[in-house]
C-alpha cells in the first residue's frame, strides 16, 4: 500500500496497530464554527417548510452544472431521480481520480460542511433515505474529517446514525465512472454498466440514485444560501459562471484557482504568478488527460464546458496541466495512453485492447498515423465508458498540433 510504502517506520507501526493512518490534519472549518456562522439553518428551514421545486429552480436559475467532469446541468438530475417512485438513495463522488484535478480534496480540507450541508438539501430534495459518500483513500486527511463531521452531525441530530455512510475507495480510476462507483458501493468489483438505464433510474442496490460530485455539492449550499448570483452574475468572454481550475505543472505557482468560467489559459497562467522560471510556455492539457494537449497558440479559448468542443476536446474536470520548452508532447500523450491502459477495467475489447495497442504504436519513432487513427476511431466509437471513448483524445491532439514530433 502506497501509504506505507511512503511512511517511516515509526508510523506504519502505528498505522498497523489501529488499521489506519493517523493523517495529518489540516486547519478547517468544524462543525462549530460552520454552525455558528449560519450552517445548517437553510437545511432546518427547508426540512420544516421547503419547497423542492422552489430549490431546484434556484439551482437551475445558478447555472450549476455537474463538476466532476461532465457538466450535466445539475437541477434536472433532481427531477429525474423524483420521477422514479420507492425507496431513494443518494451519492457523492469523491473518487477524484483524473491525473492533475485536486479541487475536491481543496474544498474538503477547508470547508467540509459546505459540501455536507449540499448533500443533505439534495438528499432531501429528493427524498433519499441514505447517502454514500465514496471517498478515495489516497486523502487520509479528508477521509478523517468526514469521519469526525459525520459523528458530529449525528450527535446533533441532523442526521440518524447510518444516514449517512462514508466509503473508500481503493485506488481505481475508473471507480470515479458513477455505475462503477455504485458497483463498488454494493461490494462489488468496480466496472461500468451499460446506461440506460441511467442511475437515476436504477442506481445503488437497484434505486433510484442521485449522483453528484463534490463540488457540485459545495456550491448547491452556496447557491441555497446566497443565492444564483453567487454564480451566475459572473460573466466573462460570453461565458457565465465560475470554475475551479485545478492548476499545475510549469507555472510559478500551482494550485486550485477559482475564476470565471470564461478564464483562458492565458488568463489561468496569470492567476498562477506565470511560468515557472526558465520555463516557455509551449502546451497545456485543459481538463485531465482525456482532454489530450493543445498548443500554446490556441491560448484565446475560454475554458469551459461546450467551449472546447469545437477542437476536439473538453473541459472535463478543470484539470489544468501546463507544459513548456522542456517538455516533450509526444512523451505526455503517451504517459496518458499508459495511464489509460493501466486503468481500464479490461471490461470491453476496444478499450481494453486498443489503449495496449496504442500504446505499443506510440513508442515508435515515427507514429504510423493512419492505423493510429483507425484505432481511435474504434475506441471512441465502441467502448462501452468515457474512459475508452476519451482516450483517442491525447492521440489525435497530439499528431494534429505537435506533427514535428511524432
Ligand atoms: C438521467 C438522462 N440522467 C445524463 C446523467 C448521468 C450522469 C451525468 C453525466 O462522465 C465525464 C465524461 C468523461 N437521464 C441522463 C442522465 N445523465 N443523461 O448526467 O452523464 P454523462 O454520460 O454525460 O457523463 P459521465 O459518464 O458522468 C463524466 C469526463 O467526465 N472525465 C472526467 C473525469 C473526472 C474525474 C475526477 O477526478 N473528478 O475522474 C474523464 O474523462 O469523459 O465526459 O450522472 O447519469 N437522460
Ligand atoms: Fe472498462 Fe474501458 Fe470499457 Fe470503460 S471503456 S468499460 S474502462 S474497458
Amino acid at each position: 500500500h502506497k501509504h506505507i510504502d511512503n511512511a517511516t517506520p515509526s508510523k506504519v507501526e502505528a498505522a498497523l496497530a489501529d488499521g489506519h493512518f493517523h493523517a495529518e490534519i489540516p486547519a478547517y472549518e468544524d462543525f462549530a464554527a460552520y454552525k455558528a456562522a449560519g450552517g445548517y439553518a437553510k437545511l432546518a428551514e427547508l426540512r420544516k417548510s421547503g419547497d423542492w421545486e422552489e430549490v431546484q429552480e434556484t439551482v437551475l436559475a445558478s447555472g450549476l452544472r455537474g463538476l466532476g467532469g461532465a457538466g450535466f446541468p445539475s437541477g434536472r438530475k433532481w427531477g429525474f431521480v423524483r420521477a422514479n417512485p420507492g425507496v431513494r438513495y443518494l451519492a457523492v463522488n469523491g473518487d477524484e481520480g483524473e491525473p492533475g484535478t485536486f479541487k475536491d480534496r481543496y474544498y474538503l480540507e477547508r470547508t467540509p460542511h459546505l459540501m455536507l450541508e449540499g448533500m443533505l438539501i439534495a438528499a432531501w430534495a429528493v427524498e433519499a433515505e441514505r447517502s454514500f459518500i465514496y471517498m478515495r483513500d489516497e486523502y487520509p486527511a479528508v477521509l478523517e474529517i468526514l469521519r469526525r463531521e459525520i459523528k458530529a452531525l449525528e450527535g446533533a441530530g441532523i442526521i440518524l446514525k447510518g444516514e449517512v455512510e462514508l466509503r473508500r475507495g481503493a485506488g481505481a480510476y475508473i471507480c470515479g465512472e458513477e455505475s462503477a462507483m455504485i458497483e463498488s458501493i454494493e461490494g462489488k468489483r468496480g466496472i461500468p454498466r451499460q446506461r440506460p438505464p441511467y442511475v437515476a433510474a436504477v442506481g445503488i442496490f437497484d434505486r433510484p440514485t442521485l449522483v453528484h460530485n463534490v463540488e457540485t455539492l459545495h456550491w448547491v449550499t452556496r447557491i441555497v444560501r446566497e443565492g444564483p448570483e453567487v454564480l451566475n452574475s459572473t460573466e466573462k468572454n460570453g461565458r457565465k459562471g465560475l470554475r475551479s481550475y485545478s492548476v499545475s505543472g510549469r507555472v510559478a505557482k500551482p494550485g486550485v484557482y477559482l475564476l470565471p468560467a470564461g478564464s483562458t489559459i492565458t488568463d489561468i497562467i496569470d492567476a498562477c504568478g506565470g511560468m515557472a522560471e526558465g520555463h516557455a510556455f509551449k502546451a497545456y492539457q485543459p481538463g485531465g488527460p482525456s482532454s489530450g494537449l493543445l498548443p500554446a497558440s490556441m491560448s484565446d479559448i475560454p475554458l469551459d464546458f461546450d467551449t472546447l468542443q469545437p477542437h476536439g476536446t473538453f473541459i472535463g474536470s478543470a484539470a489544468v496541466v501546463v507544459l513548456s520548452d522542456k517538455d516533450s508532447a509526444k512523451a505526455a500523450a503517451l504517459n496518458m495512453l499508459r495511464f489509460f491502459e493501466s486503468e481500464s477495467c479490461g471490461q470491453c475489447t476496444p478499450c481494453r485492447v486498443g489503449c495496449e495497442k496504442a500504446v505499443k504504436l506510440m513508442q515508435a519513432d515515427k507514429w504510423d498515423a493512419e492505423l493510429l487513427e483507425d484505432l481511435c476511431q474504434v475506441m471512441g466509437d465502441a467502448s462501452i465508458c468515457g474512459l475508452g471513448q476519451a482516450a483517442p483524445n491525447p492521440i489525435r491532439l497530439t499528431m494534429k498540433h505537435f506533427p514535428d514530433e511524432v
